[in-house]
């Protein structure tokens, strides 16, 4: 277990071939992100993370939302390309065959961040097995998907992905993922994060003050950075969409949860800063920081 300072974060990304910014390069040297997420009543935690992950560096990024929210969209952030993942015949909301549809879109992507603002719907635990074992490369699970995640019957006869995962809970979302109290999560943080990274092969975010990255490997790292200010509705959002936008630039599961969760406290800092207060940030000024 080590304490995520700079040096330590260097020899964590010591590991990793990230793609350099390059003088010569262009938008599709950076990789390209989909979002999926989004609902009728949460449209804004999938624009946070959709807004995130171009922050963060990526050089395209998709946001699969449903069909009736394509239109109320248009122009909320244009530098999103938006791809109606739903039937607009349905009402175009969340359902289980748009993992299908997703998938498709998945094809010419890299990397997929799966659940900011999804809600939950009849089958959904099926809806993220699908996406699940059906893409390969790097995926970011959070929010509504790690519920999905939690709900789901035999979670362990699910096949250990070869793309990074990283899973992002905070302490409400882990105490559902481990079927145990958010006080007894937050007794033993450290032991609760690594303990599930090691038996799923996966790198989990265990987040709140002080969050922690576990790797797959059993090795831990105590972020240093961040505010009370970041206790505010959207901020897990925005970091979901900023460690999908490092895995796009090539960086490892456990290297793009630490880069992304130190830069996220950072740029937290940051707007605490600049708006003379904690109390006064949002979300989106976690973003405009970055
Ligand atoms: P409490 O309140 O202390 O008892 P939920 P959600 C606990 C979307 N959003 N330490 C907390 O405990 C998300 O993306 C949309 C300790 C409470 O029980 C999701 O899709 C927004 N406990 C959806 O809303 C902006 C902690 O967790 C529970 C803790 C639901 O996600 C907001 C709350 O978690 C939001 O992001 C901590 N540090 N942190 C939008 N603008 O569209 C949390 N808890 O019930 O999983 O609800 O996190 O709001
Ligand atoms: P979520 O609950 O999913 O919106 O995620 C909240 C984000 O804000 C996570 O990245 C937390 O680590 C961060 N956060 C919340 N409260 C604090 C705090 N008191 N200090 C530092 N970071 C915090
Ligand atoms: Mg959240």
């Amino acid at each position: 277990t080590y304490l995520l300072t700079p040096h330590v974060l260097r020899t964590v990304l010591d590991a990793d071939v990230a793609r350099p910014r390059s003088p010569e390069g262009h938008k599709g040297t950076y990789g390209h992100v989909l979002t999926v997420g989004g609902s009728r009543t949460m449209s804004g935690a999938g624009l946070l993370a959709t807004r995130a992950a171009l922050r963060a560096g990526c050089g395209l990024v998709t946001w699969a939302l449903p069909a009736s929210l394509v239109l109320p969209l248009s122009g909320a952030a244009p530098e999103v390309m938006l791809a109606p993942a739903t039937d607009e015949e349905s009402g175009g909301y969340w359902d289980e065959a748009s993992a299908e549809r997703v998938l498709e879109l998945a094809k010419t992507r890299d990397v997929l961040a799966v659940g900011p603002g999804l809600g939950r719907f009849e089958g959904d635990s099926g809806w993220l097995r699908r996406l699940w074992e059906g893409w390969d490369g790097p995926m970011v699970v959070d929010a509504d998907a790690l519920n999905m995640l939690s709900s789901a019957d035999g979670v362990d006869a699910w096949k250990v992905r070869p793309g990074a995962t990283v899973l992002t809970p905070h302490p409400g979302e882990m105490s559902r993922l481990l079927g145990i109290s958010t006080a007894e999560v937050q007794r033993d943080r450290i032991s609760a994060a690594t303990a599930y990274a090691v038996r799923h092969g996966v790198t989990l975010v265990l987040k709140g003050a002080r969050t922690i990255v576990a790797s797959p490997d059993g090795s831990a790292y105590i972020n240093t950075t961040g505010t009370s200010g970041m206790a505010t509705g959207g901020t897990g959002d925005v970091l979901t969409g900023i460690i999908a936008g490092l895995l796009a630039q090539g960086y490892s599961g456990p290297g793009a949860a630490a880069l992304g969760v130190w830069l996220h406290g950072r740029a937290g800092e940051e707007a605490a800063r600049r708006r003379g207060h904690p109390a006064s940030v949002l979300a989106g000024d976690v973003i405009d920081a970055l």
